[in-house]
């Protein structure tokens, strides 16, 4: 009886999809394997393929108890293919074909559109692992290294996800999106990732946790949208990899948290009140806030560019198929066909940000970028209880969303953090205020020194609460034999 609750070990590939009674598709998989460990490698987190790192391995997709930790090396980590349960008598939530049963294989005229979407999708995986390959070395704990290792691994597992549905529904097209997967690579000039924000650099653990925090939180609303697919194998697909995500922004937003919490401590116990004298401040060994406000700005606005353009033909064509949902769509109390509705969006109109009602299926980027800001607001509110309690007189804040952008309707306008419209001239001025310049990135690098002894944390973050896996503060998270 094939047991699709718990993950079967026994295959190459650990799976509760069956793959050793699918012959065809085991085989692929088994063929696409080896490009996979070569290129986590050469890319994958550099100097620590033959440490042992505390990791958590998914066993099962219960929600009770799905994982179980141990030390692995990561290059034997059991990378796995983990559907969700089916849910019974699925039907299609959204679209002109609403209420039929969800489908359980491809359609064949939203082919090309769902080939399109999975290819993106497991472009985004490999590239973070990519540009996160070098933070290993200046790690400030083997706390936060393991959890860097964690997430690298898990982002792998989220390729294999999609390289799956490539496989299995895709046929020959799809063995060659398998490849190029392993092809491109962020930053590269030739072959660069698909997606903006994924060739940008992450060189140091600021982004890092800002990366974490922000660029992931698209991927979980990205993956919310998909997880309402009608195409049933991404659905559940995507669905288990939520559960995966939350500990990803729990890294962002802790990690931001124990940076802004232990520059707070230092400017109180030197008795420095100007959160913006930040000479004084860097000259503790931290981070001054206004520059974890840059960083803030930099890393929100390039995943504002993730949603795409605020008013866009693939996005409405592809609610219609039914191939992706809105956030929480079976939860939205209206037709989900969203023919003849609409939905206020913030354009540009005669200088100026302002909100024009569009045609809804039109603007399903834009509704998913809404409910994106929203679900980001909550840690920057918690970030700014750290730094109240303090006693510090700073506040966080998410940047307007015509800031910095690259894609849609603010690409070509130079917006302050606050949303005012400038000329060129203004905003290159100004720009180094509300963007890390080379002189806060260069600072930051200063202090990028590992701190590698069980227990300890370098001087610019605060340990953290508690452990992962209810681990003692003391821990080795991470037994390093290379480096
Ligand atoms: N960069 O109609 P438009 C994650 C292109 S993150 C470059 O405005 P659409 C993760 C677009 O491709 C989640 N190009 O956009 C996080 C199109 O080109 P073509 C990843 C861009 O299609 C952390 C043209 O512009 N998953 O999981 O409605 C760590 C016009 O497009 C960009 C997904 O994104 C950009 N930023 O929406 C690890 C889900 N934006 O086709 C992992 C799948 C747009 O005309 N993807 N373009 O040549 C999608 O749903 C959509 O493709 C997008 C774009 C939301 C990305
Ligand atoms: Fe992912
Ligand atoms: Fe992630």
């Amino acid at each position: 009886m094939l047991d699709l609750i718990n993950v079967n070990y026994d295959t190459l590939i650990p799976n509760n999809v069956g793959l050793s009674s699918d012959r065809r598709v085991l085989k692929a998989l088994e063929k696409w394997h080896p490009g996979y460990i070569n290129w986590w490698h050469d890319m994958g987190p550099n100097g620590f393929q033959e440490s042992l790192a505390y990791l958590r391995t998914a066993v099962s997709v219960d929600s009770k108890g799905w994982a179980k930790f141990d030390y692995v090396k990561m290059p034997e980590y059991r990378w796995g293919v983990l559907l969700a349960p089916a849910v019974e008598d699925r039907r299609i939530p959204c679209g002109e074909h609403f209420g039929d049963l969800a489908w359980q294989e491809v359609p064949g005229e939203y082919r090309a559109m769902l080939r399109r979407l999975i290819v993106i999708q497991g472009d985004t995986e490999p590239a973070s692992v990519e540009q996160q390959r070098f933070l290993g070395k200046t790690a400030p704990s083997l706390y936060d290294m393991r959890n860097l290792f964690q997430v690298n691994v898990e982002e792998g597992r989220h390729l294999w996800a999609m390289v799956y549905l490539l496989q299995k529904y895709f046929g020959k097209d799809g063995r060659e999106e398998s490849d190029e997967l392993l092809r491109r690579q962020s930053g590269s000039e030739e072959a660069p990732r698909m997606l903006g924000a994924f060739n940008e650099e992450t060189p140091d653990w600021l982004s890092f946790f800002m990366f974490t925090y922000f660029t992931d939180r698209d991927g979980k609303m990205q993956l919310e949208a998909l997880a309402q697919s009608g195409f049933d194998p991404l659905s559940r697909t995507t669905r288990f990899m939520l559960t995966e995500e939350a500990h990803h922004m729990f890294v962002g937003e802790t990690g931001v948290g124990r940076i802004v919490q232990r520059t707070c401590e230092a400017m109180t116990e030197a008795g420095i009140e100007d959160p913006y004298d930040i000479e004084a401040v860097r000259a503790l060994g931290v981070i001054d806030l206004p520059t974890v406000q840059k960083k803030l700005n930099l890393h929100y606005s390039l995943s504002l560019d993730l949603f795409g353009s605020e008013i866009s033909t693939n996005a409405a064509n592809a609610f219609t198929a039914g191939i992706k949902g809105r956030f929480q769509e079976t939860k939205i109390e209206d037709d989900h066909k969203l023919v003849g509705a609409t939905y206020p969006v913030l354009k540009l109109i005669d200088g100026e940000a302002k909100l024009i009602d569009e045609p809804a299926l039109s603007a399903i980027n834009m509704r998913l970028r809404d409910d994106y800001t929203n679900d980001a607001a909550g840690g920057v509110n918690r970030w700014n209880k750290i730094i109240q309690k303090a006693g510090v007189a700073f506040e966080l804040a998410l940047p307007h969303v015509a800031f910095h952008r690259q894609i849609g309707e603010f690409l070509n306008a130079e917006a302050t953090p606050d949303g005012r419209i400038l000329n060129a001239e203004e905003w290159n001025a100004q720009k180094g205020q509300w963007l890390p310049n080379t002189a806060d990135g260069d600072f930051i690098a200063s202090l990028m020194q590992p701190q590698w002894e069980a227990g300890k944390y370098a001087n610019w973050i605060s340990p953290p609460k508690v452990g992962i896996d209810n681990k003692p503060g003391e821990f080795e998270y991470v037994k390093i034999y290379d480096a």
